[in-house]
């Protein structure tokens, strides 16, 4: 849930990046921390295997401006994609104001893409929250390599409720910071509501 500090004058959201294993999450968050000015971002945590798989999650608080005096803090993270750590995944998502997905787009990974989808939409439920009524970005990250579904078929079969969708390739950095800003934007019309 957004928490705002009136007293230091803050708005911190949450964001959750998630999607199936080696889809990109991780290095969605690397790309962001390595571009972002000192100043904007505190120190990013990961708690990742020896063959850099996350474990439990990723961690990076990034400062977006402000809003009528009020400093928007974003914190970021990701879950484990691997299928077995879904209790993580579901600790992960208590608290969260807004999703980015992050499927991978080779043709081989779209049942796990499909899969993940669900899981998002089952584990958002237990606490409380719908897929439908989120703030939420859709990436098709890996754009870059060979055997890929077209994105149009991506969009079909992985589309919720025609929610904006980017094309990224992660590792480049392409479709990072519009993916990001998406979601952010989403959030911060859902606040401006309340
Ligand atoms: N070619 C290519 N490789 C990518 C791209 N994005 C990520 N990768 C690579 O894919 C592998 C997995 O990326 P991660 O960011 O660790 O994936 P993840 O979604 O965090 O995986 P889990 O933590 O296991 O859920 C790494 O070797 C990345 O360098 C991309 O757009 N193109
Ligand atoms: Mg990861």
């Amino acid at each position: 849930m957004t928490f705002i500090n009136y007293a230091s004058k803050e708005i911190n959201c949450k964001v959750v990046y998630y999607g199936p294993g080696l889809g990109g999450k991780t290095t969605n968050l690397q790309y962001i921390y390595n571009k972002t000015s000192p100043e904007a971002k505190g120190k990013m945590i990961s708690l990742a295997t020896e063959a850099d798989r996350t474990l439990f999650f990723d961690f990076l608080p990034l400062d977006l401006g402000t809003i009528r005096g009020f400093t928007t803090r974003f914190h970021l993270y990701t879950v484990p994609g691997q299928v077995f750590y879904d209790a993580s995944r579901k600790l992960i998502l208590k608290g969260v104001d807004g999703v980015v997905f992050v499927a991978d787009s080779q043709e081989e990974r779209m049942e796990a893409n499909i899969e993940s989808v669900r899981n998002l939409d089952e584990n958002l439920g237990e606490h409380g929250f719908e897929l439908t009524s989120i703030p939420y970005a859709l990436q098709f990250n890996k754009r870059d390599l060979p055997y890929v579904a077209p994105v149009e078929e991506m969009y079909r079969i992985l589309n919720f409720k025609r929610e904006p969708t980017f094309e990224a390739v992660a590792t480049e950095g392409r479709g990072v910071f519009d993916t990001l800003k998406s979601v952010a934007k989403q959030i911060l019309i859902e606040l401006r509501k309340r």
